[in-house]
């Protein structure tokens, strides 16, 4: 079987989804690493013989494409260590990530990191034009790639090609800043359709496009006219663009959701045994984050020193464990927003702690995925209190581990997950009154009024259960045409 060129579904990220490890020997082995991503994917790569395009992780190397044990091609994009600094720590990262999380941070505007990003999202979009077969789908991801559905159409035109943005997408305001606007607008109109989590990221887009693009340049058509699958009818979540070359554009809301089946079971007697390790508090608070200045570690930190220190919580019933994954450690701001949080810790831990009993919790470091579930399902309180977050799926993961009804959840209404989750205890992250009033009724209706609490976690529950990511996948590729009824039947077993 020939490895390329013959792939009728391409999936094309900025990751490949394998590991590096290394022996004792120093022999080196690249793994499939399973995600939420894969997991959505992987039925539909695999009935269409599909091929996952992605940078493998480590700079200045790159496996031979090979195959997963159920078929799947990973073609790996090799980056430099200078093509990690400038496109990806740079102009990923540094500009984009923040202009898009509403200016949390100030971004940079750097002609040099926006050169190497134009770079790599050509030498990406070659990768795929070798792999894709004659009138392959194509679905790009992410904010890093925004360049490839443009060029692919370019060298490409046969291709059906969808593009879906993890991120949030800022108003017109805001991204009328970037020096490369045009250019980057006329990148994802490359697409056949471009996803989106919120109907508000879809109307910031359309906007956009009206002002950058011009008149002339793109036609807005109806803005019902997307249907999009998991969506009420009555629901206005998409609207086709015909842009500047004639074509068809939908541009749509696809709320991303979790793998409902990868969660499994947690085990009492384990959840029992880390409540006891943590002192058996009377209640747990618990934050899980990617060490990421938008997620609002520091403010969450502040709010529960504040309750402490006014007796609403008592340190002795209480802990908050905070586990914070490292993330893109070399940037400036990512090294400030640690310092601040672990400063915090060791300020509120020597206010409020006992000797062998923290009240806060703190590992910076990323746990299996078992042992996270094991944490959401100890957790009484869970923390998600984001200034800006595309969606969140920790708070998705949390609700889903609660289908008994137990447990209560502090939602940001920055979160894009909050559209969904609204039966949460929703805050403003920005007004810590507000983010102490939802951690204390949080933690005083677990006492004086359980039976609400339940039946709000229950409504959530049944809406994760039934939005899942196989579900986000599947309406995707069919407003993109690519799934017809009898696969997305196959995808649904
Ligand atoms: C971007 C957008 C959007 C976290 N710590 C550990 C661990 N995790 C896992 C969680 C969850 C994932 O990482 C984090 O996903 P989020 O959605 O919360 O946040 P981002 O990483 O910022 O993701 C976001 C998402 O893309 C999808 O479109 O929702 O808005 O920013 O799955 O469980 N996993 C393990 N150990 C950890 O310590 N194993």
């Amino acid at each position: 079987m020939a490895l390329s060129g013959d792939n009728d579904f391409v999936v094309v990220a900025n990751r490949l989804p394998v590991d590096l490890t290394t022996d004792a020997d120093g022999a080196r082995t690249w793994t499939p690493s399973p995600g939420g991503l894969v997991a959505a994917l992987s039925p539909v790569l695999e009935r269409f013989s599909g091929c996952w395009v992605g940078w493998p992780g480590v700079a200045d190397t790159a496996p031979e494409p090979f195959r997963t044990e159920s078929g799947v091609l990973l073609h790996p994009v090799e980056l430099t260590a200078t093509d990690y600094e400038l496109f990806y720590e740079g102009f990923s990262n540094a500009t984009l990530w923040p202009l898009y999380h509403d200016l949390i941070v100030t971004p940079v505007y750097d002609r040099e990191w926006w050169d190497a990003y134009r770079d790599v999202n050509e030498r990406f979009a070659a990768a795929v034009a070798e792999v894709a077969a004659e009138g392959a789908t194509v679905w790009v991801q992410d904010y890093q790639l925004q360049l490839v559905p443009g060029i692919l159409r370019q060298t490409r035109p046969d291709l059906t090609i969808g593009f879906f943005l993890h991120i949030p997408f800022p108003s017109a305001d805001l991204f009328r800043q970037l020096p490369w606007r045009e250019e980057t607008v006329r990148g994802l109109l490359g697409a056949d359709l471009i996803g989106f989590h919120l109907e508000s990221n879809v109307a910031n887009f359309l906007d956009l496009v009206r002002k950058v693009a011009g008149p002339g340049g793109s036609h807005i058509g109806q803005p019902d006219s997307l249907i999009v699958e998991g969506t009420p009818a009555t629901r206005r979540v998409g609207a086709r663009i015909t842009a500047a070359d004639g074509r068809s554009v939908g541009v749509g809301a696809f709320p991303i959701s979790i793998d409902m089946d990868s969660l499994g079971e947690s085990d009492p007697a384990t959840v029992d045994k880390l409540r006891g390790e943590i002192g058996d508090p009377e209640t747990v608070l618990l934050g899980v984050d990617r060490l990421d200045y938008t997620k609002g570690i520091l403010q969450r930190l502040l709010a529960f020193e504040e309750l402490l220190e006014a007796g609403a919580l008592d340190p002795a019933e209480v802990v908050l464990v905070q586990v914070a994954t490292p993330s893109r450690e070399r940037i400036a701001h990512y090294q400030h927003a640690r310092s601040q949080v672990e400063e915090a810790v060791g300020r509120i831990n020597g206010r409020f702690a006992a000797i062998g009993r923290p009240v806060v919790h703190y590992l910076h470091r990323s746990l299996p995925k078992q042992t996270l579930h094991h944490y959401y399902a100890l957790a009484d309180v869970m923390l998600v209190t984001p200034f800006k977050d595309g969606m969140n799926l920790v708070a998705k993961e949390y609700v889903a581990c609660h289908g008994d009804g137990s447990g209560s959840l502090v939602l940001s209404e920055f979160a894009g997950a909050a559209a969904e989750l609204d039966r949460a205890h929703l805050c403003n992250p920005f007004d810590l009154e507000s983010l102490k009033r939802a951690v204390v009724n949080a933690v005083r209706g677990l006492e004086h009024d359980p039976q609400t609490l339940h039946e709000r976690m229950l409504a959530m529950h049944e809406q994760v259960a039934t939005h899942d990511v196989r579900l986000w996948a599947r309406s995707f590729l069919r407003c993109l045409g690519t799934l017809d009824d009898a696969s997305v039947d196959e995808s649904r077993a």
